[in-house]
């Protein structure tokens, strides 16, 4: 991790903006680290996980392999880095309290088919009252417009949440049905990163990613997801929201 983090003035920005850019969170010596520990679950771990979290842009190609669920639950170095970890630390900074560790997701965009990520807020998922929580992006490598960098509306997340509906994209179900209003137009920012830079942000914070159109670059980022330690997951809300979710993507052969 970079050697001295200013936590005041990062959680000053998530405050005032709903996100935060953190250049450097790790170095490459730490990415390098990860990027090994993916491979490993890649090849040895996938293949027992449940198809409900591991997703392909093209199921029949392993390669176009696009988002992993929960691999904390799934493999102990990713739990160790999601719950003992720097990551934790400063989401507890930028949330002021205790965090529940919630959700640990591999995100790529393969070359040329990696689809956008529509836009959406994540607490329209996560389902929790007050809604409370942060995501942390991990980029893994090069991200910028070519292969699909974030995209956010800061402030957004002192409005509220935005009606979503169904997208058909898989990984992201749900996108913001009035989205962009002219609002949005004028006030997106888009974040290319670099290799071991961090975005994180508020639950509330509006945010997509373009499509990877690159022909020959992946587009690897991990993700982290803490939920301050007071929000209370809407149980019944949430088993209904995926179990029609399985539905959708066993009705489609998605998974
Ligand atoms: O990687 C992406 O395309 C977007 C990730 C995202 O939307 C999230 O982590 O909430």
């Amino acid at each position: 991790m970079m050697a001295q983090l200013n936590t005041e003035h990062f959680k000053n920005q998530f405050d005032s903006d709903g996100l935060a850019f953190i250049p450097s969170f790790q170095s490459q010596l730490e990415i390098a680290d990860i990027q090994n520990n993916l491979d490993r679950v890649i090849r040895i771990v996938v293949p027992t996980m449940p198809p409900e979290h591991v997703f392909y842009e093209d199921k029949q190609e392993s390669s176009s392999l696009k988002q992993l669920q929960n691999l904390h639950l799934h493999d102990d170095y990713f739990n160790q880095l999601m719950n003992d970890s720097p990551f934790r630390e400063l989401a507890e900074t930028l949330l002021g309290a205790k965090v529940v560790c919630k959700n640990m997701q591999y995100f790529n965009k393969p070359p040329k088919t990696g689809l956008a990520t529509p836009a959406h807020q994540d607490g329209y998922y996560f389902k929790i009252s007050p809604c409370a929580a942060v995501t942390m992006w991990l980029a893994l490598e090069l991200v910028d417009h070519e292969n699909g960098c974030v995209r956010y509306i800061p402030k957004s997340h002192l409005k509220s949440m935005r009606p979503h509906g169904s997208t058909g994209t898989l990984g992201f179900s749900q996108g913001i049905t009035d989205f962009p209003n002219a609002e949005d137009t004028a006030n997106e920012v888009a974040y290319p990163a670099q290799s071991g830079d961090l975005l994180a942000h508020h639950a509330l914070t509006i945010h997509r990613a373009t499509a990877n159109h690159s022909p020959n670059r992946t587009r690897k980022a991990i993700g982290l997801i803490y939920y301050r330690e007071d929000a209370k997951e809407d149980l019944k809300a949430r088993a209904a929201y995926k179990s029609q979710l399985l539905a959708e993507m066993n009705a489609k052969q998605r998974i």
